[in-house]
């Protein structure tokens, strides 16, 4: 057995090892002292497909402590926001593409629009933003043609006045066809409804990923989020033949290279196809992200614990959603509940 083979068995072993089994409830109120324990994060947000619902595993390190519902009722008076909770709208018309800090970012398919939400320290959702400027639709051809891959954050650039330089927010898409790698520049000035939704324009990245040279056959764009912590969203991409897992390291609109993580994922372990990406966080809180994949089979949900590209050993959660849940509820990604008011 070489190195590689050595690698992949030893991850297989360390997150399949536990026992043990555990659904996705429906949610519970938290009490006042657990609810301290929900501001922050990460926490790992689940949608069930069915009813919409959303919950989120309230996660203290890599113990799960107790459930967070999402609670949509702050938003049933705004008659123009076609997806909540109380429906089955999202299964319907509206995917999630990506949640980060306190907000989660929804497409329609049959609109093209991308909407935000917001939500408090209660899981409320308290602002659901307008809808991006821009669409993507299956008229235009774009839809067919360019996927979302996640939301970015770039670093102001040159004179940022007395406040310093507040980093641009955009949303990161790929051509699979042509392989460019392109970013909607979303513009923060507006109202606290509005902003960030006027897309400003459009930035492409350095460097491609298409047919050409077979990278898009080979690498599927998995998230984005900023593995060496200097405020660029980096992209990270998994190649499931070989099982490598790279980011691709970025700076401003310039990928300046890839960093490589020292474990895989491949087709031949079976590894690739068991098990998905559910998001990046930093689930042990040293500082610095890793990465959790989900195993909708057995209902593990395991981390690698990141050291920039070494992996330093896997973590289990303590709890599981397994066949049976996962027929139900598929994991979104990591959120973090804002701080408590003052009292
Ligand atoms: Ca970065
Ligand atoms: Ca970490």
């Amino acid at each position: 057995m070489n190195s590689l083979q050595t690698t992949v068995s030893s991850f297989l072993l360390a997150i399949m090892g536990a026992s043990g089994c555990a659904v996705a409830e429906s949610p519970e109120s938290l009490g006042e002292s657990e609810a301290a324990l929900t501001t922050g994060g990460p926490h790992l947000l689940w949608q069930n497909t069915t009813t919409g619902e959303l919950s989120a595993w309230v996660l203290n390190g890599t113990n799960v402590v107790d459930k967070q519902p999402l609670d949509a009722s702050g938003i049933l008076l705004v008659d123009s926001l076609r997806c909540r909770a109380t429906n089955s709208c999202f299964n319907l018309s509206w995917k999630a593409v990506q949640t980060r800090d306190n907000t989660i970012l929804w497409n329609n398919p049959a609109t093209g629009q991308y909407q935000e939400w917001q939500f408090d320290y209660n899981g409320n959702v308290t602002r659901p933003k307008r809808p991006l400027s821009w669409t993507c639709t299956n008229a235009s051809g774009c839809e067919a043609a360019w996927k979302p891959i996640g939301r970015t954050s770039t670093p102001g650039t040159g004179d940022c006045g007395d406040l310093g330089c507040f980093s641009q927010d955009g949303l990161l898409w790929h051509n699979s066809t042509t392989g460019e790698v392109s970013r909607w520049d979303l513009d923060s000035s507006g109202t606290p409804a509005t902003s960030g939704t006027n897309v400003s324009g459009k930035t492409a990245l350095s460097w491609k990923c298409g047919p050409t040279d077979g990278c898009s056959q080979a690498w599927k764009p998995i998230l984005t989020a900023d593995f060496d912590n200097d405020g660029n969203s980096d992209v990270l991409w998994h190649n499931a033949a070989t099982g490598a897992v790279s980011a691709w390291m970025v700076k401003g609109a310039t990928v300046v290279g890839t960093r490589e993580l020292s474990w895989k994922c491949d087709t031949a372990s079976g590894c690739a196809q068991q098990w998905k990406v559910v998001g990046a966080a930093d689930v042990n809180r040293d500082g610095r992200l890793d990465l959790t994949w989900h195993n909708p089979t057995t209902g593990q949900v395991s981390t690698w614990l990141l050291s920039d590209a070494t992996v330093t050993g896997a973590s289990e959660l303590s709890r599981k959603c397994d066949a049976e849940c996962s027929r139900s509820w598929k994991p979104l990604g990591y959120v973090s509940f804002p701080q408590l008011p003052p009292r």
